[in-house]
């Protein structure tokens, strides 16, 4: 085979297409914002080109924890809560695979708070989403830990009394930060940048996006997406930079230099206007996975010869009474 047609070959086979990531049809309500989260990941996977058997979506329980069965990847819908500590063994086995999280608020900020902590301080290359409705949407419309003082739900019928917990001040708080973003599901073309520079940043990127839930809290976002002054975009020659066109709709714009946590903890504090962007990234925090480098040693050998010895384990062996078991 000539060097030429080597290269044709290897072309042909590395290139993807769109529908290479697009696998079950998506169940999710119209208008669900979960329906724009997944076009911006599979736009992302074809741009960079990941192979579908080297990348894998973990998840945990609820709507937004359906997203692996809508990639045409490797997928694990895991437990509720559980998704971090599922995709951390992965890519502490298996460094070589893109690992992407889907967990909605429900999922990463009530029953999968500890491990949320944990995987922030182990700062293990992944890039995750949080789906944040303000809502348990599976279960029906309970209140969840991000739900805003007074919405009333199944769980809350005279409103909440408790004040939102805010997913980018937490993380932020929590040793060994690296990455902190934030973007809403109306705006196709900040999702996918702000995805795109998790996705490039080594370790732990957590990407809060505001989503809508169109069933049980159909007029929530009403009116940051009536309003485009309601949204400041965070620009930065390190973090976003705006299209022309996303410059003109969303004239509210700071500059934000996303290494400066304090004023990041300052910006996440906000929620209205709604600040997106990056809000903070340190690449120079060590990554657990690099540190311990465990799947390195798991070698395709390595793994066969365990295999190998278990099932030895088994073996009837074809021995005389008496004789000496054959080498
Ligand atoms: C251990 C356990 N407790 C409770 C449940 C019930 N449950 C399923 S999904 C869910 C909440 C999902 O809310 P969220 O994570 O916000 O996701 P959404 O459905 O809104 O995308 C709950 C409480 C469960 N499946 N497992
Ligand atoms: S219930 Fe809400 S979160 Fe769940 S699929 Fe429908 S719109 Fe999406």
């Amino acid at each position: 085979m000539t060097s030429t047609s080597h290269s044709i070959i290897r072309l042909h086979e590395e290139h993807h297409s769109l529908e290479d990531y697009q696998g079950g049809v998506p169940r999710w309500c119209t208008g669900c914002g979960d329906n724009a989260i997944l076009t911006a990941v599979q736009r992302l996977c074809r741009d960079e080109d990941l192979r579908p058997e080297k990348t894998v979506f973990v998840s945990g329980i609820g709507c937004s924890s359906r997203l692996p069965h809508y990639m045409k990847t490797y997928g694990f819908h895991g437990i509720h809560g559980r998704a971090f500590p599922v995709a951390e063994g992965i890519k502490v086995s298996r460094p070589d695979l893109a690992v992407f999280v889907s967990t909605g608020d429900g999922d990463c900020c009530s029953i999968g708070a500890a491990h949320w902590i944990h995987g922030v301080r182990y700062n293990m290359n992944m890039t995750v989403m949080l789906h944040d409705n303000h809502v348990y949407g599976l279960t029906k419309k309970q209140a969840s830990p991000t739900s805003p003082i007074g919405m009333k739900s199944n769980t809350t019928p005279r409103g909440s009394f408790l004040e939102a917990l805010n997913p980018l001040t937490v993380t932020l708080g929590i040793q060994n930060v690296s990455f902190v973003a934030q973007c809403v599901d109306w705006i196709p073309e900040l999702l996918y940048d702000v995805l795109q520079m998790a996705y490039h940043h080594r370790g732990f990127s957590f990407v809060r996006i505001i989503q809508r839930c169109t069933e049980f809290l159909p007029t929530m976002f009403d009116p940051w997406l009536r309003d485009p002054q309601r949204t400041v975009m965070l620009t930065h020659e390190d973090g976003l930079q705006l299209s022309p066109s996303l410059a003109k709709t969303y004239r509210n714009q700071i500059a934000h230099d996303p290494s400066n946590i304090d004023r990041a903890r300052e910006i996440a504090s906000c929620t209205d206007p709604i600040p997106v962007g990056i809000l903070y990234r340190n690449p120079s925090v060590p990554c657990y996975d690099d540190l311990r480098q465990v799947g390195k040693a798991r070698t395709p050998e390595f793994i066969r010869a365990g295999f190998e010895k278990e099932l030895d384990k088994f073996t009837v062996w074809p021995e005389e009474a008496g004789q000496p078991r054959a080498a």
